[in-house]
């Protein structure tokens, strides 16, 4: 697939090739991309405009939301609930989930995203990101619930993310590879730079928030400690860490040239097994790394195989290169203890 063309084209070119890929899924990719220029519009104008700092409210995590949370929410609904692609939207920012009006035609497909994600990046001007996945509608659409969107990973059939960084890059599966897009803003495009990514196998980089060290699972201790010991452990090769703090910035560098993320399982908490959550992070970013070869897991389990219970479930996640995360699974399996 030859560089520099526009996500249209590109989409339009798959299209011709497999008519099977289902045009409204395409249009709904292309809304996408336009709540996307439209967050990264209004994140890099948050200083200027004063939508910095705390909107004074709290999600259903209890966590406190940013200004820019709901206005990238608010972005995301205007965007896509009118279209007749989507029957019902679910946000990390909505308690509960936003059926479309029964005015609009309601469409195949459900939208969960995660609109800012690592929003307390913002008021440090480090990377955040728009995180979406995208799952089949019931055929009857009339009555949509919460129950309606708790279909495992593997039912997706569009997930990716925008990172606003140094540049805005769109970075999406439809279940046939991985292709990343940049947004020229002088015409307003995404460009393809990188189609059918692959993930390098082998990593030398870990991403985990040390800090929190105390609460990991056993094997995670361990796998921890073996990379510290560098070529004199086990695992015979030195490593470096990284930590952005905003998972969908860490992912991209994982994804990007190989890695692992690791927000493991909190074997104290039983009601916060991990803290990202299932549906709008962990199955999108699983999804990608999977069609990119690399391996997403939960410790025990591939997180797309997790069957969910509630909107908002958390889940621990270890996402990354297929050797690497296989390594830190052998680690579950030949001492899964707690402690
Ligand atoms: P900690 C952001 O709030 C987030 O949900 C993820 O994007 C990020 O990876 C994680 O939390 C950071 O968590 O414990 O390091 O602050």
């Amino acid at each position: 697939m030859h560089q520099g063309i526009t996500l249209n084209q590109f989409f339009n070119e798959q299209w011709h090739q497999q008519p099977e890929i289902d045009v409204d899924l395409l249009a709904l990719v292309d809304d996408m991309a336009r709540a996307c220029k439209r967050i990264a519009h209004a994140v890099s104008r948050g200083p200027l405009r004063n939508d910095l700092g705390n909107a004074g409210s709290e999600n259903v995590q209890g966590e406190q939301q940013k200004k820019l949370d709901l206005i990238a929410n608010d972005i995301m609904l205007r965007c896509h609930q009118w279209t007749g692609r989507v029957a019902a939207l679910a946000s990390e920012e909505m308690e509960t989930i936003h059926p479309v009006a029964d005015a609009a035609k309601r469409g195949k497909y459900l939208l969960v995203f995660d609109p800012l994600d690592g929003s307390t990046n913002i008021d440090v001007n480090l990377s955040i990101g728009t995180i979406f996945s995208v799952l089949p509608a019931p055929a009857d659409r009339s009555q949509i619930s919460e129950q309606d969107f708790l279909q495992p990973g593997r039912n997706q059939l569009c997930a990716g993310y925008a990172i606003y960084g140094p540049s805005t890059v769109l970075v999406l599966t439809l279940r046939q590879g991985v292709h990343s897009f940049v947004l020229d803003e002088d015409i307003g495009e995404f460009i393809l730079f990188d189609a059918d990514h692959r993930i390098p196998e082998q990593c030398c980089e870990f991403a985990i928030n040390s800090a929190r060290q105390r609460l990991w699972e056993g094997p995670v201790q361990r796998y921890i400690a073996d990379c510290i010991a560098g070529s004199e452990g086990p695992q015979r090769k030195d490593y470096t860490m990284r930590w952005v703090g905003a998972m969908v910035a860490d992912a991209h560098r994982v994804l990007s040239r190989g890695g692992i993320f690791l927000y493991p399982r909190n074997p104290y908490s039983a009601d916060k097994p991990g803290k990202l959550r299932l549906l709008y992070e962990a199955n999108p970013l699983a999804l990608l790394v999977e069609q990119a070869g690399g391996r997403a897991t939960t410790g025990t389990e591939p997180v797309l195989d997790v069957q969910p219970h509630k909107l908002h479930q958390r889940i621990p996640l270890i996402l990354g290169s297929a050797d690497e995360v296989a390594r830190v699974e052998a680690y579950h399996r030949t001492d899964p203890g707690d402690g």
